[in-house]
């Protein structure tokens, strides 16, 4: 019988790119579960999200991060931070690009673009770029010129025209990152599927609802913390009791809604998630409390895993 010669791969990809390119999307199809939340609103991931892959040739631990943009505000900057940090021991980027956006606003590319270009150069690392949301791109022409307009930006770089939502092209996607990476052993046992502790996911699951349920700036808003995680050891029932922080008095009401109507919504929608992902019975507890400029604040931050 014919051995497999190749060696075993192992390495860390840092998904890179401007808000809402798909980046969370594309690591939870390559996961073939949902690790990393996913809204259509920009600035959705606020931290680094880890998943893992293990297929027979290697494992590859990818690093989903926020959204490279430009702001004054300090929980956007410490994103922004998160982000360019996950270079630090990744062996190589992958620059994640909506190509709808440039296929129909080619004057953002520049914009967007450019310093995460000079950024990238800096780094030195091996860099393959995805131009996402290719579903959408009726044209082959608009396709081909963006391909082009990579090429012309990133000389020599692999770039690969991919669908995150629909998964076309992703495997090829992942042939050419194992090809690229260092030979190595497994880090994680083979069915692991992240390193983020379940109450971090259980407070991302919930902000999920948040975004995909409030309207405007209010999601930009609001961050969530654990307060109590409390199994039954009898019943197996797991209560969870979590506080959604907004920053403004005003925010408080259009969170919990009409007689409670927005808040039981939101917890509705995570609890199955939830359930699914703990594997046990819960209950979840939902607060709104207000605390005023948290999103400036540091100390606060640091408790989010951020700054
Ligand atoms: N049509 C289409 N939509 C996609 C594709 N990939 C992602 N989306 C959508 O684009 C939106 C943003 O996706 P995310 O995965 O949250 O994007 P992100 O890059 O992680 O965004 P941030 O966390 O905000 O930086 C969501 O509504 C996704 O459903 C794709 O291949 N095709
Ligand atoms: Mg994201």
């Amino acid at each position: 019988m014919e051995q497999n010669q190749q060696p075993f791969k192992s390495g860390v990809v840092a998904l890179i790119g401007p808000p809402n390119a798909g980046k969370s999307t594309l690591l939870n199809t390559i996961i073939g579960e949902k690790v990393a939340i996913v809204s259509p609103k920009p600035q959705t991931t606020r931290n680094q999200i880890s998943g893992i892959h293990t297929r027979d040739d290697a494992q590859i631990v990818f690093l989903d991060t926020p959204g490279i943009h430009r702001s004054r505000l300090r929980l956007n900057r410490c994103m922004v931070d998160a982000a360019w940090k996950a270079l630090y021991g990744a062996d190589m980027v992958i620059l994640m690009l909506d190509g709808w956006r440039y296929a129909t606003r080619p004057e953002q590319w520049d914009r967007d673009l450019a310093s995460v270009a000079t950024n990238l150069a800096k780094s030195g690392l091996p860099l393959f770029v995805v131009l996402n949301k290719i579903d959408k791109i009726s044209s082959k022409e608009k396709i081909f010129s963006l391909l082009a307009r990579c090429q012309e930006q990133w000389p020599g770089t692999d770039v690969f025209p991919v669908s995150a939502v629909k998964g076309t092209n992703v495997d090829r996607l992942m042939d050419m990152i194992v090809a690229t990476l260092p030979q190595g052993m497994p880090l994680y046992d083979k069915d692991q599927l992240s390193t983020l502790p379940l109450r971090f996911m259980v407070t991302e699951i919930i902000r999920e609802k948040l975004f995909l349920t409030l309207q405007e700036e209010l999601p930009y808003n609001v961050a969530v913390d654990i307060d109590a995680w409390e199994q039954d050891p009898e019943t197996g029932l797991l209560t969870i009791v979590a506080t959604i922080y907004v920053s403004k008095a005003g925010y408080k009401g259009m969170i919990i809604g009409k007689g409670g109507r927005t808040l039981k919504r939101i917890g509705s929608m995570a609890r199955p998630e939830i359930v699914e992902l703990v594997g046990s019975k819960v209950f979840l507890e939902l607060w709104v409390k207000v605390k005023s400029r948290w999103t400036e604040d540091r100390q606060f931050l640091t408790g989010l895993g951020l700054g």
